[in-house]
């Protein structure tokens, strides 16, 4: 029940804007579902949850949702990455928005009509600091050759998602896990990659507002961080402005203690020593 509480905290720190904390908690029950099996394909991919809570969306696991503000009105919306078509007929990779209005969320508006296909892994966050969210997708290796590891961005209009222009040239493969958080304070979203497993590298990308560093590159931020399959996250714990990264052990790396919560902060260039 520690880890429950800890990523109860963590979520509700994740989840500001127009969500209460009964929602919070609500979703953090399914998450830690999750957390007990496969890893999933976004932290932040809440499963079934809002289908039935909400009954705004007709979904299954393979869809994936995500909390932001994407119209910048201060409140978070909703936003479902729909992979699989069984599930709204005739959506295939489409990206829908219900927006927050406060004490409710409105019904569904197609926002992109083609992103994150497949496994890719869809992520959201401000990446150009407009104060509107975007959404991102990594297509690590789901896609050839020429396509691997790519990054692509579609911005918010405020009422749609543009045209998805690339971000990044290689970042993040295979089952390494990315996310998405404001490292260095600027206001621009950045990306994280855990490579878990045994180097347990953590690697990030900053955001320049209209790309990920020269397209190519990223920094090594951290070592021997979330291990195994453990499962990390992101966010603002110590509330200076900028986002530090967490990470919940499970039972299953050798060693580890079950149900520990680590956190390295962030100083702005690299995420510092790690406390339990
Ligand atoms: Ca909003
Ligand atoms: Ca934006
Ligand atoms: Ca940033
Ligand atoms: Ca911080």
């Amino acid at each position: 029940m520690q880890v429950v509480r800890l990523i109860t905290r963590w979520m509700t720190l994740r989840i500001r804007g127009g969500f209460s904390i009964a929602t919070a908690l609500t979703v953090t029950a399914a998450f830690a579902a999750d957390a007990t099996s496969q890893y999933p394909r976004s932290l932040h991919g809440f499963g079934p949850w809002k289908t039935h809570a909400l009954g705004i969306f007709v979904g299954t696991e393979d869809n994936v949702y995500h909390a932001g503000d994407v119209n910048g009105d201060g409140l978070d919306d909703l936003v479902i990455f729909s992979a699989d078509p069984s599930d709204i007929p005739g959506a295939d990779s489409d990206v829908y928005v219900a927006i927050n209005q406060g004490n409710a969320f409105a019904q569904r508006a197609k926002w992109h009509d083609w992103f994150a296909v497949g496994r890719e892994v869809p992520l959201v966050g401000d990446f150009n600091g407009d104060g509107k969210c975007d959404i991102a997708t990594l297509i690590r290796s789901e896609g050839d050759g020429s396509a691997q590891g790519d990054v692509y961005v579609a911005l918010s209009t405020g009422t749609s998602f543009g045209p998805g222009t690339k971000w990044h040239d290689w970042f993040c493969l295979a089952d390494q896990v990315p996310l998405a958080g404001d490292f260095n304070g600027d206001g621009k979203t950045d990306l994280v990659c855990f490579t878990r497993g045994t180097s347990a590298d953590v690697y990030v990308t900053l955001s320049s507002g209209t790309e990920f560093v020269g397209m190519g590159g990223s920094a090594l931020w951290h070592t021997d961080f979330c291990p195994g399959t453990a499962i990390p996250g992101v966010g603002d714990v110590n509330g200076d402005g900028l986002d530090d990264i967490v990470c919940f052990m499970r039972g299953s790396v050798a060693g580890s203690q079950v149900g520990d919560v680590y956190v390295a902060l962030s100083n702005g260039s690299s995420f510092g020593a790690v406390s339990k």
